[in-house]
């Protein structure tokens, strides 16, 4: 029996488990048992309702500065003049507090995040590195830690992943709540000072399960929720499986999220709504590298046949073309050719049905085409020679 599991969480570098069968092991004495999650959810729920219903907020509109949506959260004193957080509850305008649904830790969150301003460029997948100032304070209005201001920091929003010298990977709470929110644009004086404008900011108000839990940092006592704004400047693609493809373009299903379901102690049940696996091995598209289980791994899969049809900067085909531009004569920019969807052109023989031995040929628009399905994780297409 799975009675007692006992889960150690090491600072920003996401959680780690040891879990013990053996309730009556001496080894284990000084491990407290955590908090039931379902019990400790309920209970960081109810105050951060409480937390939504009774403070208010003031953001600071002033594009092209530093404190460019800086944001105060303070105390309502005069409901007259100061809306609660929670009044912003699916508003049409911003902000606009909303609430998402994650899975984690064997239940389903619900987290309530204010978005101030989406942002005008590239949303992060939850595996992204991203360029972020942030500020956190607990319920009680205690400030434990803000970058606002200051130099950004790099964040990698996949927990699993290691600190680099220039990035620290995020709880899990950032992991969900970032993808919501778009980077802006930026400049760079001579100097080499960069400026973000119109950049996505929000709070996110996350319970101590999507934060640091049962353990203690400073300012932070245990099973706190927490509380953070922050500005999302910018971000960095990352290819968790080095296959070629980056993460976000092996989102199966979509939904802007991936997750590593290897994880059985933090992710019992996942339902296949949240599965980016096509060979269903167990190992998600962004880690695998045989994303369709044929034995050939994406990589090969991905390297052009010889022949100049297929010229272009390199050896593999990037998921996006990127078309020759006229005006750069001297330059040769041409990567005409894109990770191929299923063929659509003419079959071999149009008097017999489609199969391996009659398979169609590759029309340009294969190569190209918008929100086009890799072959080889089209399940529609059986039919690859590899
Ligand atoms: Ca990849
Ligand atoms: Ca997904
Ligand atoms: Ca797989
Ligand atoms: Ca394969």
């Amino acid at each position: 029996m799975n009675k007692f599991k006992y889960y150690f969480i090491l600072l920003l570098a996401g959680i780690s488990l040891v879990s013990c069968n053996k309730s009556d092991d001496d080894d284990d004495a000084v491990v407290v048992p955590l908090n039931d999650y379902t019990v400790q959810y309920k209970a960081d729920n109810d105050s951060i309702v409480k937390y939504l219903n009774t403070n208010y907020i003031t953001v600071t509109n002033s594009s092209g500065t530093p404190q460019d949506q800086d944001v105060v959260i303070s105390k309502i004193t005069d409901p007259a003049t100061q809306p609660s957080i929670m009044s912003y509850l699916n508003s049409a305008s911003f902000p606009k507090l909303l609430t998402r649904d994650v899975y984690n830790d064997s239940i389903t969150y619900k987290i309530y995040y204010l978005i101030l301003r989406e942002g005008t460029g590239q949303n992060p997948i939850n595996t992204d590195k991203v360029v972020a100032t942030y500020k956190g304070n607990l319920l009680n209005g205690t400030v434990f830690d803000s970058s606002n201001g200051g130099i950004p920091g790099r964040f990698f929003l996949w927990p699993y992943d290691q600190p680099t010298a220039d990035a620290f990977p995020v709880i899990d709470g950032w992991s969900e709540i970032f993808p919501k929110f778009k980077t802006g644009t930026s400049s760079t004086a001579s100097d080499g000072v960069i400026t973000y404008t119109d950049f996505g900011a929000g709070v996110m108000f996350l319970p101590s399960g999507l934060g640091y839990y049962a353990e203690v940092k400073t300012d932070i006592p245990a099973y706190s929720p927490l509380v953070f704004s922050f500005k999302l400047y910018d971000l960095q693609r990352l290819d968790h499986d080095q296959d070629g493809v980056y993460d976000y373009q092996e989102d199966v299903n979509g939904d802007g999220y991936l997750y590593d379901f290897r994880d059985t102690a933090k992710y019992p049940k996942p339902t296949d709504n949240l599965v980016d696996d096509t060979d269903k091995d167990g190992i998600a598209d962004f880690v695998d590298g045989d994303d369709d289980g044929d034995g050939y791994t994406t990589r090969f899969e991905l390297t052009k046949p010889t022949g100049a049809t297929y010229s272009g900067v390199s050896k593999y085909y990037p998921y996006d073309p990127i078309l020759d531009n006229p005006n750069t004569p001297n330059t040769d920019e041409s990567e005409i050719w894109g990770i191929p969807r299923r063929p659509t052109g003419a079959l071999a023989d149009p008097t017999k049905p489609e199969s391996i031995t009659n398979s169609k040929a590759f029309v340009p628009e294969d190569y190209t085409a918008p929100g086009r399905t890799r072959m080889h994780v089209d399940k529609t297409y059986p039919f690859q020679k590899n």
